[in-house]
């Protein structure tokens, strides 16, 4: 039944969620070697808060069968940092892993971006920098290296931003640029005039047959995935919908996408496990496929 135990007649699909001993949250996909390394945050036990002091990596060759690999990034890794180890991403570049993390600056209590690099993608990840890579006291950093080498970090809530990594992918270029929320990129939402579009945080860019896309957590406090698309990675872009409704017992979601072995799958977090909710959250994936014309197809959280 769990995820981490071979079957003896592996169903095409672990069940959800993935890991079924902790709770875990915010995950971000990584293919490399074929593997999967999952790497997501972790909601500490009967938390009635974000309580996050660690994030933590799995990995997979089948989406079957996934092996722990523990916690090789904490809070304790950046020397600077106080509290909040939210929603990160890892990506490789140069056989280089690195792993970018919102977490609060302990001097100041205010969210800034840092970046962990490793050898490996289990680690260990030490701190890249010694200090933040950006301070603007918001969140969720997502990166994306375009096929040219271009790579690009996004991030924010409420607002979100773009700035281009340097190729040692741990310094960058100009100043962070903030991205236009119009209603038409974002879509509108309703009752809150301090926030007239959809996105909320979470960002999870990609590129696909040359059309660049961002998922994103759209709304709140009942949060559901949105996604926008555009013709270059800085814009315009074009809201198309919903990737996945409001459900499953957390106020929260958050998206990570990837394609494996000729699949394509969408991860996302819940408050399935027993215990579960806002604070106390599980990663699950669903398996999908693209419309013939790029659009996302809309999914449901399933325990399959
Ligand atoms: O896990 C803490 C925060 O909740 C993340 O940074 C957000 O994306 C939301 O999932």
């Amino acid at each position: 039944m769990t995820a981490f135990l071979p079957a003896a007649a592996p169903p095409a699909q672990a069940d959800n969620p993935i890991v079924q001993h902790i709770y875990t949250a915010d995950p971000s996909p990584l293919v490399h070697n074929g593997r999967v390394y999952l790497y997501t945050g972790h909601d500490e036990d009967g938390s009635t808060s974000f309580v996050m002091k660690d994030w933590r990596v799995s990995s997979s060759a089948d989406m079957v069968n996934w092996t722990d690999h523990g916690s090789p990034l904490s809070l304790d890794t950046f020397s600077w940092a106080g509290a909040n180890a939210w929603a990160g991403q890892a990506v490789e570049r140069g056989g280089k892993f690195y792993w970018y993390v919102p977490v609060s600056v302990r001097a100041t209590g205010q969210f800034a971006i840092g970046v962990a690099v490793a050898d490996s993608p289990t680690g260990p990840f030490r701190d890249a920098l010694g200090h933040p890579l950006v301070e603007n006291s918001e969140i969720d950093p997502t990166v994306f290296i375009d096929d040219d080498g271009q790579a690009y970090l996004y991030w924010g809530n409420p607002n979100l931003w773009y700035v281009k990594l340097n190729a040692d992918m741990t310094s960058y270029s100009g100043s962070p640029t903030r991205i236009p929320l119009t209603t038409e990129g974002f879509g509108t939402r309703t009752g809150n005039p301090d926030r007239p579009t959809l996105y909320e945080e979470g960002p999870w860019v990609y590129k696909r047959g040359g059309l660049y896309y961002n998922v994103y957590a759209a709304n709140c406090c009942q949060e559901f995935i949105a996604y926008s698309t555009a013709p270059s990675p800085t814009g315009p872009w074009t809201y198309r919908g919903t990737v996945m409704p409001a459900q499953g017992g957390s106020f929260t979601n958050h998206p990570g996408i990837v394609d494996f072995k000729g699949s394509s799958y969408f991860f996302y977090h819940n408050g399935a496990l027993p215990g579960g909710g806002g604070f106390t959250r599980s990663v699950a994936v669903e398996k999908f496929s693209y419309n013939a014309d790029g659009t996302i197809p809309t999914m449901n959280m399933t325990t399959e």
